[in-house]
């Protein structure tokens, strides 16, 4: 027995110093909360199959349980996706024996935690029920003391068909929810009914797999008298010399009592603040200030170090104590929309000072999001970061992101634009409803809110432009009575509902209502995004039929949202389909897009550019070069837009399967053509050159916050490498300035002033950027479309060896090579630089990084081709 209860005392002590709570040491004081995790032992089965039930991974998802035992192909693979859509149409058992031993049961409470229930989910425990859950979006937490004994206990969660009580959901509604994107007739759109992750239910870039499952750790706490529940950390004043911080500790108490609350700095080992408080029965905050003498502020990538403080909270009541510790940003960060010479400013003012926003829009890693791995989170944030971004937008159909999400954004200087959970849809008024959007919203302000990364809370996605300008009122054919009600429902939920939660539980973060509008607050005109006013998504380039170019004509104060398409290399396309779905329109590729502009835009664009290619192998390159080369044209023309334009985040840096799509990298974590161009683009000294309308203009672009002597020098040569005319400036730029440097009314005439007669099939402009001598941006523009230029067979030659772990590929070239894009045709990863110009008898040294270390013992093989190559047999 004895050693039982000692067993028992280690283990208790093992979690709690190390597991569930981020706890980074522990006092030699007893835990007042022990923690155990619940995920192991669990078994599944089909709702009423007599079938035994099979082992379950928990955190998981019922199709990749059904997968692991080989009872359904894999879902990513060709045409799965429909012919499992029978799983969402059944309930799902989980079940578990619970061991509770006899001091558990001591306790006063032993609570059931579960982080995450996807989503209709009944939990028993010994057979009575304790549990409806209906919200994937929120955790729960129930106090079991009462249903257990010592012993073993039987826990059971019962996962109900999501679409089947959907679809009662909309019979028990009066009229349809406006939605698109979901995978169904109308009708039976149950998205807007159910709080689950939207895509689920298929999206233009998702297949239709609506999951359920235990998707987050499940735990049980044992506790008495007081229980720490939440450390929130707010900044009261800044300056160079001092940092003055509020702590508040809510703590649920079951008596009046004396308590002691202190905060410590786990890096310096400094304690910073101790105080007593009278703890009130209940749940209530307890507040200590404290000072943090010559902070260090917290910046983002590009500006300055993401300095953390790992602030330890300590409660201690009764000579036990409990401890959270929050790595904490210090920095202060605003959204500012002011009257300006363009219309309302809408930038991101980091302590104090303006930021210009390079970014992309983020979706889960994966449709079954309990597959992400750690690993695959830090390799998509470092990732971000590598291609100088600063902020990831988490789009509002998905979820609110896991943990590490945010710790990696923290560590890496990466702002996160943060939506609520809502998009491209209406939901229901009912106060049922309501009342489950609040709770979700307030735990996942409370769990999100101490994280410098978050810049701020936006509450939809796409909502005010589908009421308006898309006409969901025509669509639906709603009366007038049901259409104002839908209304009114709206504004309840997006102007009331989330900014009151904002207000009261995140006070010092901005709160926008929906992406993209321009005035939100200001009746009749709040939904019509525009140029002077609010954020702008523009997608005329992929849905509208008009070229690249036309970025140039629609940049507004803030652009969340542009992109384009394009396929994913041969490797990832192998991965799910056979050698005879390779054909940009084969069936399989044209099952695989959901977008309505189908795979044909991508090769109608391309012929802009590019001659047509000679297979669908160097149509899949030039389809990620195509994609790059107009997101490339898009982000520039932000940047030199600045101060007009402040921010610059394309749709959409990763993948949920393997397909083609908007990504800049593929499902598994390969960079394409556009990674790899925005890495460049978003340098925060840049040349851009902007050709429009016949007319020639060439900026340069600083992002950084202060004073920067640069050196701008151009070279015309032709393509063999003669230099025909070249020229210097000496710079001095101002904080975050754009600067136009030179201007040809007509692009003829750019050459003809320089007395250059070479033709411009021929022709290479090299722009430079030089800071004491050395280059520090190189940038290639053609006067022409590429496919007009005179490029000859480049004859690459490659080789490449292992030398201390590392990779290297050495390239070389005879003749001009026009993007000689190298891939790694058996390894995931990425390479230090693709799909770069190689002047003629250039040799070049790139190394390739794979994303899994164990494979780094293997032979990869690589293979290369440029522009040239795509419309030519090599010889
Ligand atoms: C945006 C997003 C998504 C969509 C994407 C591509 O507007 O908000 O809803 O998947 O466009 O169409």
């Amino acid at each position: 027995m004895i050693e039982r209860r000692y067993t028992y005392i280690l283990k208790s002590f093992i979690i709690v110093c190390g597991i569930a709570f981020l706890i980074t040491s522990c006092t030699s004081t007893e835990s007042n909360q022990v923690k155990r995790d619940l995920s192991q032992n669990w078994l599944f089965k089909m709702s009423g199959s007599e079938e035994a039930p099979l082992q379950a991974n928990v955190p998981g998802t019922v199709h990749t349980d059904l997968l692991t035992h080989k009872k359904i192909n894999d879902p990513y693979y060709q045409y799965t996706e429909d012919s499992i859509y029978w799983i969402e149409r059944k309930d799902w058992e989980y079940t578990r024996v619970l061991n509770i031993s006899e001091e558990d049961i001591k306790h006063q409470h032993v609570d059931l935690a579960f982080e995450g229930l996807d989503t209709y989910a009944d939990v028993f425990v010994n057979n009575q029920k304790i549990l409806e859950a209906d919200n994937m979006h929120r955790a729960y937490k129930i106090d079991i003391k009462k249903y257990v004994q010592s012993g073993e206990n039987q826990l059971k969660v019962v996962f109900k068909s999501p679409s089947i009580i959907g679809e009662e959901k909309i019979k028990n509604y009066p009229y349809l929810l406006p939605t698109i994107s979901e995978k169904a007739p109308i009708g039976k759109e149950t998205a807007p009914y159910t709080r689950k992750a939207s895509f689920h239910y298929g999206w233009d870039w998702a297949p239709r797999l609506a999951t359920m499952g235990i998707w987050r750790p499940v735990y049980l706490e044992t506790w008495d008298e007081a229980n720490f529940r939440n450390l929130h950390f707010t900044l009261n004043d800044l300056n160079p010399q001092k940092a003055a911080l509020t702590a508040k500790f809510e703590i649920e108490s079951e008596v009046d009592g004396k308590a002691t609350v202190s905060i410590s700095d786990q890096n310096s080992g400094e304690k910073l603040v101790e105080k007593e408080v009278t703890l009130q029965k209940g749940t209530h905050e307890y507040a200590v200030s404290f000072d943090v003498n010559q902070p260090k502020l917290w910046w983002t990538n590009g500006l300055g170090e993401p300095h953390l403080y790992a602030f330890q909270g300590t409660f201690s009541m009764n000579q036990k104590s409990t401890q959270k510790t929050v790595d904490y940003g210090i920095r202060t960060l605003k959204l500012v929309r002011e009257k300006d010479d363009y219309g309302t400013s809408f930038k991101f003012q980091l302590n104090g000072k303006d930021v210009f926003i390079k970014g992309a829009n983020w979706v889960p890693g994966d449709v079954f999001i309990p597959s992400v791995t750690e690993e695959k989170y830090k390799w998509l944030i470092d990732s971000a970061k590598d291609a100088n971004m600063n902020l990831l937008r988490v789009w509002g159909g998905a979820i609110y992101e896991n943990d590490a999400f945010y710790k990696f954004c923290n560590e890496n200087g990466i702002l996160i634009w943060q939506d609520f959970m809502f998009a491209c849809m209406h939901y229901p008024g009912t106060e049922e409803f309501l009342e489950n959007v609040k709770q979700e919203a307030i735990q996942n302000i409370k769990r999100l809110r101490n994280h410098p990364s978050i810049a701020m809370w936006c509450g939809n996605n796409e909502i005010e432009e589908g009421w308006k300008p898309w006409q969901w009122s025509k669509k639906y054919q709603y009366s007038k009575e049901d259409s104002t009600q839908i209304y009114k429902d709206y504004e309840k939920l997006f102007y009331k509902l989330l900014p009151d939660a904002v207000k009261e539980y995140d006070p010092s973060r901005d709160y926008w209502a929906s992406s993209p509008s321009a005035k939100p607050g200001e009746e009749g005109v709040r939904y019509i995004q525009n140029h002077t006013s609010g954020d702008m998504h523009f997608w005329g380039v992929w849905f509208g039929y008009i070229p690249f170019e036309s970025f140039y004509d629609n940049s507004g104060r803030f652009m969340s949202e542009y992109g384009f398409q394009s396929f994913p290399e041969m490797k990832t396309l192998r991965t799910f389909a056979t050698e005879k779905d390779m054909e940009y329109n084969s069936p399989l590729m044209t099952f695989r897009q959901r977008s309505f502009p189908q795979n044909h835009r991508m090769q109608e664009i391309m012929n802009y550019y590019y001659k047509r290619p000679k297979n669908f192998e160097s149509f899949v390159y030039l389809s990620q070069l195509n994609q790059a080369e107009g997101i490339k044209k898009a982000i520039g023309f932000h940047r030199l837009s600045k101060p007009r334009t402040m921010g610059t985040i394309y749709w959409q840096l990763n993948d949920v399967w393997p397909t083609m799509s908007w990504s800049s990298v593929d499902y598994y974590g390969n960079w394409k053509a556009l990674q790899y161009f925005t890495k460049k683009i978003n340098q925060d000294v840049v040349v851009i050159p902007k050709q429009h309308k016949g007319q020639l203009e060439v900026y340069v672009v600083s992002d950084r916050l202060e004073k920067t002597n640069l050196t701008f020098e151009y070279v015309v040569k032709t393509l063999e490498g003669k230099e025909l005319f070249s020229d210097r400036v000496e710079l001095v730029l101002k904080e975050n300035e754009s600067r136009k440097i030179l201007k040809a009314e007509k692009v003829s005439e750019f050459l003809s002033s320089r007395n250059v007669t070479e033709k411009a099939q021929n022709i290479v402009i090299e722009y430079f950027l030089k800071e004491e001598n050395k280059i520090v941006f190189k940038e290639h523009h053609f006067l022409l479309p590429i496919k007009e230029l005179h490029l000859e067979n480049p004859e690459l030659t490659m080789s490449w060896k292992k030398e201390n772990g590392i990779y290297s590929v050495e390239l070389s070239s005879k003749k001009f090579a026009k993007n000689v894009a190298l891939t790694s045709n058996r390894f995931n990863g990425k390479f230090s630089d693709n799909y770069f110009d190689m002047l003629p008898n250039e040799t070049k040294t790139i190394q390739f990084f794979p994303l899994e270390k164990e494979q780094r013992d293997y032979q990869p093989e690589f293979s290369v081709q440029s522009v040239w190559e795509t419309y030519n047999e090599k010889k």
